[in-house]
């Protein structure tokens, strides 16, 4: 005979209601200072909402089956106006306004203007990034997101088609991403480490797919990183890249997709200047591999139904390795 084991189904729940299950992506191991305030706030209200449970648990009990003395004493009308009325009015009022207190902090209001500013556009259904880089260069990516650990970073958050919402669990919290507004949120990552973040706005059929990264690393290696990415992509050096670089180029990719320092200049699609140096591809879907690659780009309405990109089918099996590796080939090295 099979014993139900509610306490097991209780905590399990509990555990994938609150995403404990790593570091990754958890609003219950913070790995920020705001993300920290967020968890202390959860745990003040889950205390507090605990502590009156329990009071209402005993009220009821002694209402019941008390002393008479004492039900005499719940039944009168000032009992009701200070436990039913003021209590939660005081406490409440005081919840609300550390709450609102917190999430200032977090929204960086007034806007502080030393902070690195990193712009972020939700796009159905995809992170748009945008980095200003040594000397203002602008540097486009897609996804991924990397951050200097130690030092407040502020996102421009925009949306390029429908309303978004930018949310990594472990850094912070939540905000709208909203058509023609731009809203703010600062995050300084406490360590380095890769953190998932994850749309919290329905947005259309692949909405759960439109995932990111945000990767938290030393300043000095961040500062490095940006000057990599500063620069145009790499000439192949192979001939089996250069054979790609001419597919790429003849398939219309460069309509959509930008890589500097080539002819292909379009804006539709993840700017792929340095998509070998990237850690997925379709859009974060998949880990970037060949195979990965060469699987997006001929049956990509697979990976993520619904995105803009169309199925090269069209593609010899030559052309679709000689794509992929110069797509891989494109990374700035040291
Ligand atoms: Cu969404």
């Amino acid at each position: 005979m099979i014993r139900a084991r509610p306490w097991r189904s209780l905590l399990g729940g509990s555990l994938l209601l609150c995403g404990c299950a790593s570091d990754v992506q958890s609003v219950m191991t913070p790995q920020s200072f705001q993300a920290g305030q967020i968890a202390e706030l959860a745990w003040l209200l889950f205390g507090f909402g605990a502590l009156v449970l329990a009071l209402v648990i005993v009220a009821v009990w002694l209402a019941i089956g008390g002393p008479l003395r004492v039900r005499q004493a719940l039944a009168q009308e000032s009992t009701v106006i200070w436990l039913g009325i003021a209590f939660p009015a005081v406490t409440l009022s005081a919840l609300l306004a550390y709450g609102v207190w917190v999430m200032r902090s977090h929204l960086n209001l007034p806007h502080d203007r030393s902070a690195l500013s990193i712009e972020v556009v939700g796009e159905q259904w995809w992170w748009r990034v945008r980095y200003s880089g040594p000397n203002g260069t602008p540097i486009a990516s897609a996804n991924e997101i990397r951050v200097p650990v130690g030092f407040p970073v502020t996102f421009k958050l925009k949306a390029a088609d429908v309303i978004h919402s930018f949310w990594v669990p472990s850094l912070g919290g939540k905000v709208d991403m909203i058509p023609g507004r731009t809203t703010r949120l600062q995050l300084t990552a406490d360590r380095p480490g890769v953190y998932r973040g994850q749309c919290a706005e329905y947005c259309g059929g692949a909405h759960a797919l439109m995932a990111m990264d945000v990767i938290a690393m030393p300043a000095s290696d961040y500062a490095a990183w940006l000057e990599r990415a500063a620069a145009a992509a790499p000439t192949p050096e192979t001939e089996i890249g250069l054979q790609g670089r001419s597919v790429f180029l003849a398939a219309g990719c460069g309509a959509c997709h930008t890589v500097r320092g080539t002819a292909a200049a379009g804006s539709v699609g993840p700017d792929l200047t340095h998509i070998g140096a990237r850690r997925s591809v379709g859009i974060d879907t998949l880990p970037l591999t060949r195979e990965n690659l060469m699987r997006f780009i001929v049956d990509g309405q697979h990976v993520k139904p619904g995105n803009l990109m169309p199925e090269f089918r069209v593609l010899q099996p030559q052309q679709l390795e000689a794509l992929a590796s110069y797509l891989l080939s494109l990374k700035a090295t040291d």
